[in-house]
């Protein structure tokens, strides 16, 4: 069974291949010939999320999911949040984890979230899934894995960050997999 999933990020696709492995196979925007960069102009991740989902529907007529995501920073008023990806003004990781370092220095509050949620088109009809994972920002780097600002966040209960776990371990516990599995509850395709 194949399922599309709306993204252009490379790492999304290999965690969600990863979690649905001998499931289903998983087509991204590239794999279905849609070489755009889907506008993301809502203010909400769930905004945004059908945005790129109803993208797929409207020009290629496929159902289709899509994941949009990020962090949120609870000293920073919830900041990056929906401009995660992009917080800096550019898509550089480093750049990006950067500044959050640099607005958090000297703050001793360091609890962030790391929020998903889904946006599944299917026969016309969106449905919503979100997960979330509560942690903490680390002062340093950490750990090659991953991506984003895997390396500054520290999930709770662990001493490690997400940079330092493989897929397999952060699919475990990650926001993207709780929305997944949620999804997959829903599909009946369980996890
Ligand atoms: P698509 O829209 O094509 O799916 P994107 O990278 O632009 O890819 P988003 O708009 O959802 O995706 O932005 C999410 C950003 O939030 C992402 O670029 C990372 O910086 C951050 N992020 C989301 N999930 C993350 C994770 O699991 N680990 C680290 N950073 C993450």
């Amino acid at each position: 069974k194949k399922l599309v999933f709306a993204t252009n990020n490379q790492h999304k696709t290999e965690e969600i291949r990863s979690a649905l492995e001998g499931k289903y196979e998983v087509l991204n925007l590239e794999d279905i010939g849609c070489l755009v960069d889907i506008p993301e102009t809502a203010e909400t991740f769930e905004g945004n999320a059908s945005l790129k989902s109803s993208y797929v529907v409207e020009h290629f007529n496929l159902d289709c999911f899509a994941d949009d995501s990020g962090l949120e920073i609870e000293a920073l008023n919830n900041e990056p949040g929906v401009y995660s990806a992009r917080y800096s003004g550019s898509r550089d990781s480093l750049e990006n984890i950067q500044l959050v370092l640099k607005k958090l220095e000297g703050n001793t509050n360091r609890k962030a979230r790391f929020k998903t949620v889904i946006s599944l088109m299917q026969s016309g009809q969106n449905h919503i899934f979100e997960g979330i994972i509560e942690g903490t920002i680390r002062t340093g780097l950490s750990g090659l894995k991953g991506f984003g600002y895997d390396p500054i966040f520290q999930p709770d209960g662990y001493d490690i960050t997400f940079a330092e776990m493989d897929i397999a371990e952060k699919n475990k516990i990650s926001h993207r997999a709780i929305a997944l599995k949620k999804m997959m509850g829903f599909l009946k395709g369980k996890l």
